[in-house]
């Protein structure tokens, strides 16, 4: 059974996980009408996984006694002005994120729920995955700069990206 400080915790992170698939997905859409057709590629399964990763918590609180709660969402931004910046976005992102899952993990230990510290390793994982697929795509992203050429073999390439592809690419 949950302690009522951990549902509480494991609730706020359904809703990041939730705002992160809202934020992707209008990353995708923002990529789309760029005529970013592979970013937005990307993006959409990104969202996806976002969304993934918030039925995994929702499953596990009701599963462990507790209720996730859905909640309403903070509207996501539409515009994202560059695609730099966007990426930049996302990598920030990413890392509030792992921030959030590390404080989650340390309400486990004070509450002593080693099976939902068990549970979060995975989230910890998928973390140190998640960014450093962002930080390789941000590093490519910056080396094109404004070369169109390149640019064109980005959105080509992007979607072969993954998070397994850029844990064993040390970047560019
Ligand atoms: Fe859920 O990992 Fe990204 O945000």
């Amino acid at each position: 059974m949950l302690s009522k400080k951990l549902e509480k915790a494991l609730n706020t992170q359904i809703q990041i996980e939730a705002e992160s698939s809202q934020i992707y997905l209008s990353m995708a859409s923002w990529a789309e009408v760029k005529g970013l057709e592979g970013v937005a590629g990307f993006m959409y399964g990104h969202s996806d996984e976002e969304r993934m990763h918030m039925l995994k918590l929702v499953k596990y609180v009701n599963e462990r006694g507790g209720h996730a709660k859905i909640s309403q969402l903070k509207a996501p931004k539409i515009d994202f002005g560059t695609l730099p910046k966007m990426f930049q976005e996302l990598y920030e992102h990413e890392i509030f994120v792992s921030k959030s899952i590390n404080e989650l993990v340390h309400v486990t230990l004070e509450e002593k729920d080693y099976a939902t510290h068990n549970f979060l390793q995975w989230y910890v994982a998928e973390q140190i995955e998640e960014e450093a697929l962002a930080r390789t795509i941000l590093d490519k992203i910056n080396l094109i700069g404004n070369d169109k050429g390149g640019l064109y073999l980005f959105d080509r390439d992007i979607q072969q990206l993954t998070v397994e592809s850029a844990a064993s690419d040390p970047g560019v």
